[in-house]
């Protein structure tokens, strides 16, 4: 049995957490998430890669979007907008009881691992899911339009401002979750999905005894490129990457990543780099569509884990 820790935030990650999840036993995959999306909205904590991946895992995710329920309504949404509430960032009705549930749970004194176990054990899921803190972090991006929240920069200006910066206010005192450090130092490999390493991996990097246990482990530390032929499968990385004047090739990824992997999983499209970086990499198909290519990455992900611990 292979105890697996993987990290992920936003839709490109939860694919390979599914697929990691159809693979492993329960007790054998503990999933750390991002949190630095999270803001207060409408007087609801919204956590959205907790969500995405919650619904992902419990087979009721958006299958067009991603993020959000797939079987949804919209009716407080348009309510909201006869009255002047805010409509930018888009909560529908079956959604919004998740919301309500957390924000009351949280409301009352619980901490955001123990409400996320609460909701992801009510939906059907039996892996580990931890938010990366119970403390508040939360990705601020200084642009040519401002310091702007996470999601004021990615939902309602679109991700269009030109990225300054990039900041997780509270990262240098919050805390890992309970459970987080524990499960890197038992663990027998750790996998990076293919998440935003900018936006959703990073904040995660910022806490320092996060980052610490994933320096100190002896287990293999693997990550999945996001980029595939120069190009974000989904959402903003290689825009950033630009306009943080990186190259928007995998490379770069691996570099950002550092000396924390052992291994890095490029797509065949980038197979031309592989041999040619810092740390080792393999090539695989990392584009998941279907059930069966994420099933297919988590298994090569397993035995490149596997490989590197014999
Ligand atoms: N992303 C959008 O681009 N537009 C939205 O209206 C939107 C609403 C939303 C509601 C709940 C939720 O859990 C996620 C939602 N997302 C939306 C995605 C969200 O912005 C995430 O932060 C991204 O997926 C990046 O991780």
């Amino acid at each position: 049995m292979t105890r697996i820790v993987a990290l992920t935030g936003g839709v490109g990650g939860a694919k390979l957490a599914l697929g990691l999840d159809a693979v492993l036993a329960p007790e054998d995959l503990t999933l750390v998430v991002n949190t630095g999306d999270d803001f207060d909205h409408l007087g609801l904590h919204i956590a959205p890669d907790i969500d995405t991946l919650t619904y992902t895992l419990a087979g009721l995710a958006n299958p067009e979007l991603g993020w959000g329920r797939g079987d949804e309504s919209w009716n407080c949404l348009q309510t909201l907008s006869t009255l002047g509430g805010e409509t930018w960032f888009q909560l529908g009705d079956r959604d919004l009881a998740l919301h309500l549930v957390r924000t009351q749970a949280l409301k009352a004194g619980q901490r955001l691992s123990e409400v996320t176990t609460t909701l992801t054990r009510q939906l059907g899921i039996e892996a580990t899911v931890l938010p990366m803190s119970d403390d508040p972090v939360r990705t601020h991006v200084e642009t040519n339009a401002g310091r702007l929240s996470f999601q004021h920069y990615f939902v309602r200006e679109q991700c269009e401002p030109r990225v300054e910066a990039i900041e997780f206010e509270g990262a240098d005192t919050a805390r890992a979750a309970a459970g987080v450090v524990e499960a890197i130092d038992d663990c027998d490999g750790v996998i990076i999905c293919p998440s935003n390493p900018f936006l959703s991996v990073d904040p995660m990097l910022a806490i320092d005894e996060l980052h610490t246990a994933l320096r100190r482990t002896t287990a293999p530390v693997i990550a999945v490129s996001p980029i595939v032929g120069g190009a974000a499968i989904k959402g903003p990385t290689a825009k950033i990457m630009h306009e943080l004047n990186l190259g928007t090739m995998a490379d770069e990824i691996a570099r950002h990543y550092g000396d924390l992997l052992d291994l890095f999983v490029l797509d065949e499209l980038d197979k031309f780099l592989h041999g040619q970086l810092d740390v080792p990499t393999t090539v695989t198909q990392t584009v998941m569509r279907t059930q069966n290519d994420k099933e297919a990455l988590a298994r090569t992900c397993l035995a490149a884990v596997e490989q590197l611990r014999a």
